[in-house]
């Protein structure tokens, strides 16, 4: 196959508006019409046959939470991103178009349900009460995670693409055999995230076969947000996710990701379903990165300012601000307190991270293996030698010696 044969990511001719939506619909005869959605970009509630008693259930406020924390997530990730420009964080990965998906998923999930994040899910983390200073150690590369998982059921960030929707089925089928063996344990449920992009890694279709054959207790919930860094969506799937749940056997639901209220009651029902023991199900919440992938791309080189702009219209927060306006549920004194509330979580982290010491660089070789391994204690020998010759004043750093001794350069 020449080069010239290759699926490209230009976007030669084509117009930048029906790229993201109609490309992806098109071929699978799933219309937007298709997607659920209660709350619109006007900020105007819809009802809908299914959905709508899981928000009729709510108190006003639990509605005003959910803005509260969209925009708090919001905040951290300004501040986040302003320490990885400092050098303060090694990288950052933004969040920031995706809080409506988040907080609306993390929100639905009891204390006993069980989460599998990818390495975005930071607006989950704070549903479910990570201390979002404790996030940024991994990203300072002074932990290999950072928190307790074991504490809020919030499993660490995973990196390596689509792993976790293995470890969330693997997780998901022991909650059903310890409550075989103990009927007193309350119904749990995991949730999968994952992204578009992952959605091409074979772990997820095996996760997915896993899940369906043996009923497990997992949702699987995917962020579209339309770029695997800088591919887009219509060069994973030639058809739209949602319709993946059939080829499984599971139910598919997509939503509008930007609508919080629209996930969360998804959400609800899908949590619902798994745990109640009828299977998995397969949630695509249709939204946007508006940032960059990590604080190392730049998306102005791979995607245009327009695509960009008709997203941002579609902002999560600002939907459901003019809906807790228009209702009365909310006025100007709430929205100033949630402004100072962000600004003093930032500081908090702010101070929190810059407080974070170095660890012994000596646990990176300890967490090798779970017992002493003799190639590790050579290589761990090895670079002490090497750090002892820059203490000895050597400036001149390795020599040629140092780069073959040990095989550990
Ligand atoms: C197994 C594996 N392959 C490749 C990568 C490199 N990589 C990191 S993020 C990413 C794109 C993922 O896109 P998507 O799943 O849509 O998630 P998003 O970053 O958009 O949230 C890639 C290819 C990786 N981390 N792991
Ligand atoms: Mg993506």
């Amino acid at each position: 196959m020449g080069a010239a044969q290759l699926p490209t990511t230009e976007f030669e001719g084509m117009e930048p508006d029906d790229r993201a939506e109609a490309a992806a619909e098109a071929t699978a005869g799933l219309p937007a019409g298709d997607m659920v959605q209660l709350l619109d970009e006007r900020g105007v509630l819809h009802r809908h046959a299914e959905y709508s008693a899981f928000i009729d259930a709510l108190q006003p406020d639990q509605l005003r939470r959910f803005y509260s924390d969209m925009a708090a997530v919001r905040r951290f990730d300004q501040e986040a991103t302003a320490l990885q420009r400092q050098g303060e964080l090694a990288l950052w990965v933004p969040l920031t178009g995706q809080e409506g998906a988040q907080i609306g998923v993390g929100t639905a999930t009891e204390p006993q349900d069980y989460l599998f994040p990818t390495y975005r899910e930071h607006g989950v983390a704070l549903t479910r009460g990570v201390d979002l200073a404790q996030l940024l150690r991994l990203f300072r590369g002074i932990s290999n995670g950072g928190w307790n998982p074991k504490d809020t059921n919030f499993h660490l960030y995973t990196l390596v693409l689509a792993v976790q929707t293995l470890h969330a089925v693997g997780y998901a089928m022991g909650i059903q055999r310890d409550r075989a063996a103990d009927p007193a344990l309350p119904p749990a449920a995991t949730v999968a995230f994952f992204g578009d992009g992952a959605s091409s890694e074979g772990d997820v279709h095996e996760a997915m076969v896993f899940a369906a054959s043996y009923q497990a207790p997992t949702v699987f919930f995917c962020q579209n947000n339309h770029w695997a860094i800088s591919v887009p969506f219509e060069v994973q799937s030639k058809i739209p996710l949602v319709n993946r749940a059939d080829g499984y056997g599971m139910p598919g639901i997509r939503v509008d990701g930007n609508d919080v209220l629209g996930v969360y009651a998804v959400s609800q029902w899908a949590l619902e379903h798994a745990r109640s023991g009828e299977g998995p199900v397969l949630i695509e919440a249709f939204t946007y990165r508006l940032g960059a992938h990590t604080t190392a791309d730049d998306p102005t080189k791979y995607r245009l300012a327009v695509e960009e702009d008709k997203w941002r219209a579609k902002d999560p927060l600002v939907r459901l601000e003019k809906f807790l306006r228009a209702q009365n549920l909310a006025d100007d004194d709430f929205f100033a307190q949630v402004r100072a509330d962000g600004d003093e979580l930032a500081a908090y982290v702010r101070k929190a991270t810059l407080a974070m010491t170095l660890p012994d660089i000596r646990s990176a070789f300890a967490n090798v293996y779970a017992q002493a391994h003799p190639l590790v204690t050579e290589e761990l020998e090895w670079f002490e030698r090497y750090e002892a010759r820059f203490a000895a004043g050597d400036s001149a750093g390795t020599t040629a010696s140092d780069r073959t001794e040990g095989g550990a350069a």
